[in-house]
């Protein structure tokens, strides 16, 4: 595949409702779509940073920095016979996994149009339909979060995570298993918690929780160790896995008991799958995160979260729970028991509705 050109689009797309999570409230999601041309195949890509340093350290800005002046630079014009050649020159720039995942995943998309595979199929997925559950963003009031949840079972997600923060958790979370007794509730404090702050985790405990996701700083996997001791609930690691090798040193010190695994976090589907099997040898469940992506990211997580070791619903709910309008003409539906269909069509399976795509761009560049 030789690669002729890319495209960089910076989208900034209205969500159905604003996102509150420990870090910050949005109500537009910025993403870079990646397009990399080669023998008149186009591969698509999502680059999941955010406009704002709040989850990672990248931002939107720093991702179209990478992709513009760095990578995209490094693969134009050369004939990329596999994707491990992508990990060589993407290893040689240091950090930026959300950069570097948004170009491989329009590489493998172009893999899969080449060899007229679907990237599950390339990815060695075993199913035909993944579980899916619904992430609640932290709400006003206990109420207004007990009626969203309502709604989403309405709907028929069988599986909810509540976002949570100091003050914003414990009568939330309390409120919601009251209500649903039977419910499979998670919740993510996005590293809202500190040793001085932790005690509320304890009351969070005795909810019959299936993990707790996050609760310390990103860079701490030894406070995390030691929390691990006092909570029977699984603690999952989201920000903190960055790498194959964080996922390592995670379960030889049994800082965790479940992984939250995510495209971009981890530099790319290469190595989302690599802690996948790593996770799957040592018997140690993951999940498939969401980044609020668009049909691009959704159809990359559904293939990914169709291996075999994701054994818990990941967080990849349908187009309706995000967008009104999306840049794929595929939009994801829920089934019945809360799952959604991988796609099957070559590579990422999906067709860009151009004229949305234009809509919501607000910075495009050719590099040729
Ligand atoms: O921590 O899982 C997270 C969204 C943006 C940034 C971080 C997170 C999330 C979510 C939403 O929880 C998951 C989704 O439905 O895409
Ligand atoms: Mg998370």
């Amino acid at each position: 595949m030789k690669i002729e050109s890319i495209t960089l689009h910076h989208l900034r797309m209205n969500l159905v409702s604003p996102f509150e999570t420990s870090f910050g409230s949005i109500a537009k999601r910025d993403c870079i779509l990646v397009e990399v041309h080669s023998e008149g195949l186009i591969g698509y890509g999502e680059c999941v940073a955010d406009r704002d340093p709040g989850y990672s350290y990248e931002t939107s800005t720093t991702s179209w920095h990478i992709l513009r002046d760095y990578l995209g630079p490094t693969i134009l014009g050369v004939d990329i016979k596999n994707l491990s050649e992508y990990q060589h020159i993407a290893a040689r720039i240091r950090g930026h996994p959300m950069a570097k995942a948004g170009m491989e995943m329009a590489l493998w998309d172009l893999t899969g149009k080449v060899k007229g595979c679907s990237l599950r199929d390339l990815l060695g997925g075993v199913q035909d339909k993944v579980e899916v559950g619904v992430s609640v963003g932290i709400q006003e009031h206990p109420n207004i979060l007990l009626d969203a949840i309502e709604r989403y079972l309405r709907e028929g997600y069988q599986r909810v995570k509540i976002k949570i923060k100091p003050m914003k958790d414990i009568e939330y979370v309390t409120a919601a298993r009251k209500e649903f007794p039977e419910l499979r509730l998670y919740v993510d404090a996005n590293s809202a918690y500190n040793l001085e702050s932790v005690s509320s985790l304890f009351s969070l405990d005795k909810l019959g929780l299936v993990l707790i996701e996050q609760p310390l700083a990103d860079d701490d996997l030894w406070d995390h160790k030691w929390l691990q001791t006092k909570l029977d609930t699984p603690i999952c690691l989201d920000e903190s896995i960055l790498s194959l090798r964080h996922t390592r040193q995670a379960l030889e010190m049994d800082a965790c008991r479940i992984i939250n695994i995510k495209i971009g976090r981890v530099g790319g589907l290469s190595q989302a799958v690599a802690i996948h099997d790593l996770c799957y040898s040592q018997g140690l469940p993951v999940w498939c995160g969401g980044m609020l992506e668009t049909g691009v990211g959704r159809a990359a997580n559904l293939a990914l979260a169709s291996l075999p070791g994701f054994s818990l619903p990941g967080d990849i709910s349908a187009t309706d729970r995000y967008y009104d309008q999306d840049i794929t003409l595929d939009r994801f539906t829920l089934n019945p028991q809360s799952t959604i269909d991988v796609p099957t069509a070559p590579g990422l399976g999906i067709t860009l509705d151009h004229q949305v795509l234009q809509r919501f761009t607000i910075i495009k560049e050719t590099i040729k």
